[in-house]
């Protein structure tokens, strides 16, 4: 499995379905039920695919790493039969903030709680994505999701030369930080299409400050840096972004 293959991303609270719909949707891999410690992936042609942990605490966890994920598709999965899943998948979404294209898939509609369906279409909405009732256990909407996942096209834009892969462990480990210091940047040339802040940043790109220095500098937070710093270079205005691990 290539860690450039581009993401499709399957994430939202334990037991939501996230293994069942990967299994409904793609029914010749073969998918292991149990909870992944991290992530688990899967080889499906040129796409990796990813279930995420249920848990919020591993979702907080993955999120800065998240920012280097080249995610083509993210499928926020939420159960029906409670509503609080999908107050929970909602809050787990900015780690698929930057991911081309998403939806919500409110699962287990065959035990769907008083205005469930309703619900799940407001969250929907707030988050700007696709919406699909589905069912695992009886199939309704199942074939829609799956269209909308192989109907479009991916054109792949330059991706990070190296995937940051939690090693699993005992417990929660902290956040390496020292896994994101120290980029160096090189700028092409700045362009129309970008506002204040990026010209900014792009000001500052110099292949000798890093993120980080960029980031005080401006007042971003670091995460913020890192997503802005993705766009510019998907746009072409960074050539490159080298990582080193200090
Ligand atoms: N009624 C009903 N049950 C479902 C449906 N989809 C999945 N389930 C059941 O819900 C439970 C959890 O499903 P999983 O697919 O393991 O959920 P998951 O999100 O991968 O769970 P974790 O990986 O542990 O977070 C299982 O018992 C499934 O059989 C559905 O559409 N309807
Ligand atoms: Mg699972």
């Amino acid at each position: 499995m290539s860690s450039r293959d581009p993401l499709i991303v399957f994430l939202g609270p334990k037991d939501s379905g996230k293994s069942s719909l990967i299994k409904a949707v793609f029914p010749e891999l073969d998918v292991i039920e149990s909870e992944p410690t991290y992530f688990r992936n899967y080889r499906y042609e040129s796409f990796t695919i990813r279930e995420v942990s249920g848990r919020m605490e591993v979702v907080d966890f993955l999120r800065s790493a998240s920012v280097l994920w080249d995610i083509d598709t993210a499928i926020i999965v939420a159960d029906a039969s409670n509503l609080d899943s999908l107050r929970e998948a909602y809050r787990m979404s900015p780690l698929v903030a930057n991911s081309r294209r998403k939806a919500l898939v409110l699962n287990k509609i065959d035990q769907a709680a008083e205005g469930a369906v309703k619900e799940g279409r407001k969250y929907a909405e707030r988050l700007g994505c696709e919406y699909f009732p589905a069912s695992c256990r009886t199939g309704e909407g199942i074939s829609s999701l799956s269209s909308w996942i192989r109907g479009v096209k991916v054109v792949a834009p330059p991706k990070p030369r190296r995937e940051i892969i939690p090693i699993p462990g005992a417990g929660i480990p902290k956040l390496d930080e020292r896994l994101y210091t120290d980029y160096e940047l090189k700028v092409l040339m700045p362009g129309k299409d970008l506002d204040d802040l990026d010209r900014r940043i792009l000001s500052l790109v110099d292949g000798e400050r890093t993120a980080r220095e960029i980031a005080d500098t401006i007042g971003l937070t670091y995460h913020e840096m890192l997503a802005r710093l993705r766009r510019l270079r998907a746009k072409g205005y960074i050539k490159d972004i080298k990582h080193r691990i200090l």
